[in-house]
C-alpha cells in the first residue's frame, strides 16, 4: 500500500493497526472469517471505479465490456455451488438482499411471519427497529421454552391463523438446523412465499456439511463474508420464475450501480467454496463450534439448545454473575473477540444480555483444530472467572498470544 501511505499516512496507519489486531487476537465472532488475500485483491481492483447501472448486456453506462463478463461469471458460479435457477449478485448487504426480495412480491402492509430477534432472528426480519416493520405487517415466531429449538406447531398454527403473504426462516443466532422442508410445506398451506435467509451459514451449505434452504425456498438471500469466508456484500437465489422480479427490484428497485469490485469478489468467493479444501473447511467449523461447546458445557455454563449443529454457540453468562457486556470486554481485554447476545427469553435488555455468541470460522481458517478450539473454551472460561485477577488475565493474554502465533492469519 505504498501508494495510500504517501497519499495518506494517517488512514495507512489505522489500516496497518487493524492488521495487527485481527492477527494479534483470536476472532470469535459468528458473523465474521477471515478471508484470503486474493478476495480482498479483487475488493481493491480498479472493478471498483466502474459504474455499471443494469445486468450483464443490458447496461445504463458503456465500457462494461469486462464487467458484464465478471458478472455472469460470479452468478454461474454462484448457481453451480448452490444448485440454484436464478442468482442476483449485486445485493450490498444481506439487509439490501432482503429488502429487494420483500419488495419484488410484497406490496407495502403485506403480512409476513418470521423469526423474533431475540430468538435467534434478525433486525431485517421485520424488527421494531428495523424500517422492514414499517414498510409490512410483522408477526414472529419463536422458540420452543424448553427445547429452545424452532416451535414448528405453534409456527404453523400463526402461519394458519395470521395468513401471511410470505414466510421467512433463518437466523443469526440459532445454533441448530432448520427444517426448511417443514415451514415450506406450511408455507404450501397457506399460499405463502418462502424467503430463507441463510447469511451465517452459507458456507456450511455450499459445502454441504448441512442441509441447503435451496430446494424448498421461492427465494434465499445471504452474505458472502460469514462462513461462505468472502469479502462484504449479498446475494439473492430464486427460482427462475421470480428472477426478473428480483433483477428489477435490485436494480432500479433498491439498488444504483452494482459494486464490481464486490461482485469480483464474490466471483472468487464461489470459486473457492467449489474446491474440495472448502469442504474440509467448513467440516473443521463445526467440529470446532463442536468442541468449544462441549467444553464449555463442561465448565458448567448453561448452552442455548444444549449444544451446536453449525459455526455458532450460544452460551449464558449469568449463571456466574456475569452479562454479556461485561463477558465481551473482559474477553476482549486479554484478545478474545466475541459479541454479547440476547438468549431466547422476553424483556432482555440488548446491551446488557444473558449471553455470548462464538463462532468457529476465523479461527478455522487459521489452521486451528478441535484441540485448539477446546483450549480457546478453556482460556474464555479462566478469563472470565478470575475477572478481577490481573495476573491470571495477563498471563490468558499471553496464551492467546502464543495461539495466534502458532496459527498466523494467513487469510488476509
Ligand atoms: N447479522 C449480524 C450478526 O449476526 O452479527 C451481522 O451481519
Amino acid at each position: 500500500m505504498s501508494f495510500l501511505k504517501n497519499d495518506d499516512p494517517e488512514v495507512y496507519a489505522l489500516i496497518e493497526s487493524e492488521t495487527h489486531r485481527l492477527g494479534e487476537t483470536l476472532d470469535l465472532i459468528a458473523a465474521e472469517s477471515l478471508p484470503p488475500h486474493s478476495i480482498l485483491e479483487a475488493q481493491g481492483s480498479s472493478f471498483a471505479i466502474k459504474a455499471a447501472e443494469g445486468y450483464p448486456g443490458r447496461r445504463f453506462h458503456a465500457g462494461c465490456v469486462h464487467g458484464d463478463t465478471l458478472e455472469s461469471l460470479a452468478i454461474d458460479r454462484a448457481k453451480r455451488l448452490f444448485g440454484a435457477e436464478h442468482a442476483n449478485v449485486q445485493p450490498h448487504s444481506g439487509v439490501s438482499a432482503n429488502l429487494a426480495v420483500y419488495f419484488s412480491v410484497l406490496k407495502p402492509g403485506d403480512r409476513v411471519l418470521a423469526m423474533k430477534l431475540s430468538h435467534g432472528g434478525h433486525l431485517s426480519h421485520g424488527d421494531r427497529a428495523s424500517m422492514t416493520s414499517r414498510c409490512f405487517e410483522f408477526r414472529h415466531y419463536g422458540v420452543n421454552p424448553e427445547t429452545e429449538r424452532i416451535d414448528y406447531e405453534a409456527l404453523e398454527t400463526m402461519a394458519l391463523e395470521f395468513k401471511p403473504r410470505m414466510i421467512v426462516a433463518g437466523a443469526s443466532s440459532y445454533p441448530r438446523l432448520i427444517d426448511y422442508e417443514r415451514i415450506a410445506d406450511i408455507a404450501r398451506k397457506i399460499g405463502a412465499y418462502l424467503l430463507v435467509d441463510m447469511a451465517h451459514i452459507a458456507g456450511l451449505v455450499a459445502a454441504g456439511v448441512i442441509p441447503s434452504p435451496v430446494p424448498h425456498s421461492d427465494f434465499v438471500t445471504f452474505t458472502t463474508y460469514k462462513t461462505l469466508m468472502g469479502g462484504r456484500g449479498g446475494v439473492i437465489l430464486c427460482k427462475e420464475e421470480f428472477a426478473k422480479k428480483i433483477d428489477q427490484s435490485i436494480f432500479p428497485g433498491c439498488q444504483g450501480t452494482p459494486a464490481l469490485n464486490m461482485v469480483a469478489a464474490k466471483a472468487v468467493c464461489f470459486g473457492r467454496a467449489l474446491k474440495p479444501e472448502f469442504v474440509r473447511l467448513q467440516r473443521q467449523i463445526v467440529d470446532n463450534a463442536v468442541a468449544m461447546a462441549r467444553r464449555l458445557a463442561g465448565f458448567g455454563y448453561r448452552l442455548v439448545t444444549g449444544g451446536t449443529d453449525n459455526h455458532l454457540v450460544l452460551f449464558e453468562v449469568t449463571g456466574k454473575g456475569l452479562t454479556g457486556d461485561v463477558a465481551e470486554a473482559v474477553l476482549e481485554a486479554v484478545g478474545i473477540v466475541v459479541n454479547r447476545n440476547v438468549v431466547p427469553r422476553e424483556g432482555e435488555d440488548p446491551l446488557r444480555p444473558s449471553g455470548v455468541r462464538l463462532g468457529a470460522t476465523a479461527i478455522s481458517a487459521r489452521g486451528m483444530g478441535e484441540e485448539e478450539a477446546g483450549q480457546i473454551a478453556g482460556l474464555i472460561d479462566t478469563a472470565l472467572a478470575n475477572r478481577d485477577d490481573s495476573v491470571v488475565l495477563k498471563r490468558v493474554a499471553e496464551s492467546v498470544s502464543e495461539l495466534c502465533r502458532r496459527f498466523p492469519a494467513k487469510g488476509f
